[in-house]
């Protein structure tokens, strides 16, 4: 029989006589516990996460949900490689960012695929740099050095003192990068070149990745073949906001560019754009005060009570009388940055990780859009990125179901990450297609699963994820995916308040 230790049993002893005290203490603890995990961590102070939600739609979600079979996957008659390439623009000293990588590439999709890279610098790749790269990869591999007229800024041929002093002022500003030549170079080489380079023309599609890149999960299936065969044209993983002072002028230059070309911008625009001029209505006075949805209710109002009180009905209301009053005073307010009525909220598919094809950009109105920003000189006169053009010239382009969110890509770029949770019950088993992929105990560990995860295998970084950061982006892309936003019907999406509905609601609420 178990023989309870004397001192054991004082202990016991005691906690009875204090049994009340004890029982505080413990409820104290769970209540703190729950406070702790469940109101702060998932209710009231971050509501819900959107990492947290399920985020798709018939207009686009991921191709699979956890892992593919990937032997039976190449296997069958259905399944075709694609003409498709990886490619990066990098220099010979970032060789070990490269084969980082290479390696995480490798390792999580490629060693079952076989894609050949594409290599591309300003100056010729050194034979230590091929070499190593020859060792790390699966596919076939090519290098190649962009030409001059590629690579350098038209400013920086034709007026090298112009193009200087410019550089060196964003860099006197203290706009990120702006400083630095190179890097406006390399933001108009992924603007407008990278895609007419020879050895990126030759293939269909194309994924584009940098040095010191992480995937954190399996890619069991093949992107590009999905791609096709669902109709995309461009594949995103990460969405953020610009930074303004970068991009001051991209948008005037981009409306600019829409007149000029009569161009229709297809329903993608509104991911970027914001309209202000929402109401359905011929009052124009109406129209100048109301420029967000916010701004609707608050005007509204203001107008029904107004009107009530000229009626002459209460010529008593004060209230009535005290709106007129400021309403003759106020001036109309100016929504800064606007341009007929729309403006750019600065979101943009962040561009390192693309997966598209290469006619999305390699064709007649991308081109000549590229050809317009660039003759009007904002590559090297402000510092706009090639992510924002990207998303831009696309909203000219696409609708929101050409576009597909790679969101069970787990993916880490500089101090961003997104990295999906796992699928529930399509978790398979590791097996390596290349013995230099062979993984040990540790690495052969992955996260536990999730209701709304859609993730293969994957080992998250232990970081806010992107979708969370910038959730606004996240929030307009889920909106756009429903199919009963009535945004998305027509053009611009201008015109979707029904001022006459909106205003019945009131006065019946008013009892007016
Ligand atoms: N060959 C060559 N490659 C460059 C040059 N400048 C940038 N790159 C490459 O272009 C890619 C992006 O440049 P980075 O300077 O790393 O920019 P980044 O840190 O990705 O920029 P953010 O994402 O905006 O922070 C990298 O693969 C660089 O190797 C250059 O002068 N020559
Ligand atoms: C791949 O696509 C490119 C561009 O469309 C084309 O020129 C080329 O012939 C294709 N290659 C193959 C092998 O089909």
């Amino acid at each position: 029989m178990l023989r309870i230790r004397p001192k054991f049993r004082r202990a016991c002893e005691e906690i009875s006589d204090n049994k009340d005290f004890y029982l505080k203490l413990a409820t104290a603890i769970v209540f703190v516990y729950l406070l702790v995990t469940k109101v702060f961590v998932k209710g009231v102070v971050f509501p819900i996460e959107t990492s947290d939600t399920y985020i798709g739609s018939a207009r686009d979600k991921p191709f699979y949900e956890g892992c593919v079979d990937t032997l039976s996957y190449l296997k069958d008659p259905s399944y075709k490689k694609m003409n498709a390439t990886f490619v990066m623009l990098t220099k010979n000293d970032e060789i070990d960012g490269v084969l980082h990588s290479v390696n995480s590439l490798e390792s999580h999709f490629n060693q079952w695929f076989h894609y050949p890279y594409v290599f591309l610098n300003d100056v010729p790749f050194s034979e230590e740099f091929k070499k190593e790269i020859k060792n790390a990869v699966s596919g076939d591999v090519h290098f190649d050095i962009v030409d001059k007229y590629m690579w350098q800024i038209p400013e920086e041929r034709t007026d090298p003192e112009a193009f200087k002093n410019a550089i060196d002022t964003q860099g006197d500003r203290g706009f990120l990068y702006g400083g630095s030549a190179s890097y406006h170079r390399m933001c108009r080489f992924y603007s407008g070149s990278f895609y007419k380079h020879p050895l990126v023309r030759r293939h269909e599609w194309y994924w584009r990745i940098e040095p010191e890149i992480d995937f954190y999960c399996d890619i069991t299936y093949d992107p590009f073949f999905e791609m096709a065969k669902h109709n995309k044209k461009y594949g995103f993983n990460i969405m953020i906001e610009e930074i303004y002072a970068t991009v001051p002028n991209l948008f005037r230059y981009t409306m600019a560019f829409i007149k000029k070309y009569r161009i229709k911008p297809k329903t993608l625009w509104k991911l970027f754009s914001m309209n202000h001029n929402i109401l359905k209505t011929s009052n124009q006075e109406l129209q100048s005060w109301v420029n967000f949805y916010r701004d609707v209710e608050p005007k509204l109002a203001e107008k029904i009570v107004i009107e009530d009180f000229l009626r002459g009905e209460n010529p008593e209301d004060s209230v009535g009388l005290g709106f007129l009053i400021r309403r003759s005073k106020a001036a109309t307010p100016i929504v800064e940055d606007q341009f007929d009525n729309e403006e750019y909220n600065l979101y943009h598919f962040w561009s390192n990780f693309e997966i598209a094809r290469v006619d999305t950009f390699d064709n007649p109105i991308y081109n000549a859009y590229f050809e317009y920003l660039d003759r009007v000189g904002g590559f090297w006169r402000e510092r706009w990125g090639d992510a924002p053009v990207h998303s831009l010239g696309l909203g000219l382009m696409l609708d929101v179901e050409d576009i597909h969110y790679f969101r069970d890509i787990g993916y880490q770029h500089s101090i961003m990450a997104h990295c999906p949770k796992n699928a529930p019950n399509k978790q398979l088993v590791y097996k390596e297609a290349d013995s230099r992929r062979k993984r040990g105990f540790f690495k052969n560990r992955y996260d536990s699963t999730f209701e709304n995860g859609c993730g293969c295998r994957c080992k998250c970084p232990r970081q806010r994820d992107t979708e969370d950061k910038s959730w606004e982006c996240m929030h307009r892309w889920k909106n756009l995916l429903q199919p009963e936003d009535e945004e998305l019907n027509g053009g611009l999406h201008e015109g979707y308040v029904d001022v006459k509905r909106e205003e019945d609601k009131l006065r019946k609420l008013f009892q007016i």
